[in-house]
């Protein structure tokens, strides 16, 4: 097809959460963190611009996007046409290879590609951190999955950075789905609602820098105790921020807190694992990659867990030869 141009991008897990905007509208992050990019989990976007075009023309998983989504894309693409000098629209076709109702956040992995996809249809070779800038502008975490494996997007940085390579420890990520709730408040949303009625957001901020600068330590380390532990410490003190807000914000559900059960369990048993939940009630566990699929079996035991994925570490956004999308 003339111009177009495809990318594929996968989502990533933060072992240290951002939550929370630096003051000022460029979405800037208040607090540093760092994550792991997923094999699995992928957004494959095309983007072609038209100049027989009058308006961006946005299908996210064959659906037309509207209303907030649209714009979020349409705010990126209008960024990097000021950039390229041009002014042609756009028909944007995404599509994620795991269920989009599955609660499973597509944004990071989605923009990644998008700013790939449509910087490259524009002609811009960017480098990877302008790409990650980017992205960022559109949704934080998205700074993040322009690279692979560990990445670090420090408080107030335009662009995320590469840590250490997908192959840096021998782990996998274990996620278990849980029983779905009513729709969870979306992300910036609830971290906006969490800086302005949480007491404990203050704390939030202030300790967060010291508990990512520990997990980076451990994870250039290959110590995988001291990472996990600064892992969950990570997540529940975010959650502990949420829940303090007003009124509170609950992502944790009940099957939530019997999967962290169960793996503090296996973890009595000798075995490396260690969860993280985002703002939904499904849980990340990281696992030494020998026990993989005995964590992955007993988490698929527990009450409320729907279903189980195993994503191995990942590789950061690129270019592909423009496979069939269903426009
Ligand atoms: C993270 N989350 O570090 C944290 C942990 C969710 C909980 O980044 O407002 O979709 O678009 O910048 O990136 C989800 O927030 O938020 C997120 P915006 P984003 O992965």
């Amino acid at each position: 097809m003339n111009g177009a141009k495809t990318a594929i991008s996968r989502a990533n897990i933060a072992l240290v959460k951002y939550w929370g905007k630096a003051p000022g509208n460029e979405n800037l992050t208040a607090v540093p963190s760092l994550s792991l990019t997923l094999a699995g989990l992928s957004t494959r976007t095309r983007v072609r611009f038209d100049p027989g075009l009058d308006a961006d023309r946005v299908l996210i998983g064959g659906v037309p996007a509207e209303g907030r989504p649209r714009a979020r894309v349409v705010a990126l693409l209008d960024a990097l046409r000021a950039r390229a000098g041009r002014t042609e629209r756009a028909e944007v076709v995404s599509v994620n290879d795991f269920p989009t109702a599955s609660g499973l956040a597509s944004s990071a992995s989605g923009f990644a590609a998008l700013a790939l996809a449509a910087s490259a249809a524009l002609g811009l070779e960017l480098a990877p951190a302008e790409l990650s800038s980017y992205a960022r502008a559109a949704s934080a975490s998205a700074a993040r999955s322009v690279f692979g494996g560990y990445v670090a997007l420090l408080a107030g940085a335009h662009a995320a950075e590469p840590v250490a390579p997908p192959d840096h420890l021998d782990v996998a990520m274990v996620i278990a789905l849980t029983t779905l709730g009513p729709k969870a408040i979306g992300s910036t949303e609830g971290m906006r609602h969490t800086e302005a009625t949480s007491p404990y957001y203050p704390a939030w901020v202030a300790t967060a820098p010291a508990l990512f600068a520990e997990a980076r330590r451990a994870l250039l380390a290959r110590d995988l105790e001291t990472l996990g532990a600064s892992m969950e410490q990570s997540t529940l003190m975010m959650h502990a921020a949420m829940l303090a807000s007003r009124p509170a914000l609950v992502y944790l559900r009940d099957a939530t807190l019997r999967v962290m059960e169960r793996v503090r369990a296996l973890r009595s048993q000798g075995i490396a694992a260690f969860f993280t939940m985002d703002a939904g009630p499904h849980v990340k566990v990281l696992v030494e990659r020998a026990a993989v699929a005995k964590v992955a079996a007993e988490l698929g035991q527990v009450p409320g867990v729907e279903r189980v994925l195993v994503s191995e570490p990942g590789l950061g956004a690129e270019l592909v030869d423009d496979a069939a999308l269903e426009g």
